[in-house]
C-alpha cells in the first residue's frame, strides 16, 4: 500500500568547498539512523549522457556556449524530476545536493538573466525546504581540492554567492535556511538536523513546483 504521507524533499546548495557533499552524506545516515529511508541525488548527475557532456565542459575538456550549457544542466535536472517524484510518494526522503538554484545562481552570474535563467527550471518539483551552506569565497579557497574545476576562482564565487542571495530573498525562513558553512562541520550538522528533524515524519501536503 502506497504511504499516505509523502518523503520530504530536501536540497542542499552552497559554493565550491563548503561541505555539502560531507553534510548531505551525514544526513543521510542521520535519517536512517531514525528509521527513514533516505536518497541521496548529486546534480549535476555526471552519469548520464547529458551529465557526460556537463563534467567534460566543467573540467574544461570541451567549451559550451553559456546558454546551452545552462540547458543541459537543467536538461539534466529534468531527466531524474518523475524518479524524484515517485521516491517522494513512496515515502523516501529525497536530499539533493545541489538543485535549480545553483543552476540560476552559476549562470547569471556570468551574466544572464535571472529571468532567462529560471525558465528552463519552471515546474520541476519545488524542494520543501533549501539548505544554503553558506561560505565566504576566501574560507572556501582554503580548503583541500579547490581550484581543480572551471568555476572554483574566487571572482566567480563571489559572484555566484550574491546571486543566492538575491534567490534566497524570495523564499520564507521555512523554505531556504542558511547556516553559516565556516563552523565545525558537527556544529554545521546539528544545524542542518535542526531544519530537517521537523519533516522526517513525512509529510501530507502536495509537493510544490518551481518557481511558484
Ligand atoms: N553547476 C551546478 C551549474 O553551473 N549549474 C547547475 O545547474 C548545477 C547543478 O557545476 F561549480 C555548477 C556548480 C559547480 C559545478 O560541481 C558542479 P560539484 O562539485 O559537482 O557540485
Amino acid at each position: 500500500m502506497e504511504n499516505p504521507r509523502r518523503g520530504a524533499f530536501i536540497v542542499v546548495e552552497g559554493l565550491d568547498r563548503s561541505g555539502k557533499t560531507t553534510q548531505v552524506a551525514t544526513l543521510k545516515s542521520r535519517l536512517e539512523a531514525e528509521g527513514i529511508s533516505a536518497t541521496i541525488l548529486k546534480f549535476p548527475d555526471r552519469t548520464t549522457a547529458i551529465g557526460q557532456m556537463i563534467d567534460s565542459y566543467l573540467r574544461s575538456h570541451s567549451d559550451l556556449d553559456d546558454r546551452a550549457i545552462h540547458l543541459l544542466f537543467s536538461a539534466n535536472r529534468w531527466e531524474l524530476a518523475t524518479s524524484i517524484e515517485r521516491m517522494l510518494a513512496a515515502g523516501t526522503t529525497v536530499v539533493c545536493d545541489r538543485y535549480a538554484f545553483s543552476g540560476v545562481a552559476f549562470s547569471a552570474a556570468k551574466g544572464l538573466s535571472l529571468d532567462w535563467c529560471r525558465a528552463p527550471d519552471e515546474s520541476l518539483p519545488a524542494p520543501d525546504v533549501t539548505i544554503f551552506l553558506d561560505i565566504t569565497p576566501e574560507q572556501a579557497q582554503s580548503r583541500d581540492g579547490y581550484g581543480e574545476e572551471r568555476y572554483e576562482k574566487q571572482e566567480v564565487q563571489r559572484k555566484v554567492r550574491a546571486v543566492f542571495g538575491e534567490i534566497s530573498c524570495e523564499f520564507n525562513e521555512e523554505t531556504w535556511v542558511t547556516i553559516d558553512a565556516g563552523k565545525e562541520r558537527e556544529e554545521v550538522g546539528s544545524e542542518v538536523w535542526k531544519t530537517v528533524g521537523p519533516l522526517t515524519s513525512g509529510l501530507s501536503r502536495p509537493l510544490k513546483r518551481l518557481w511558484h
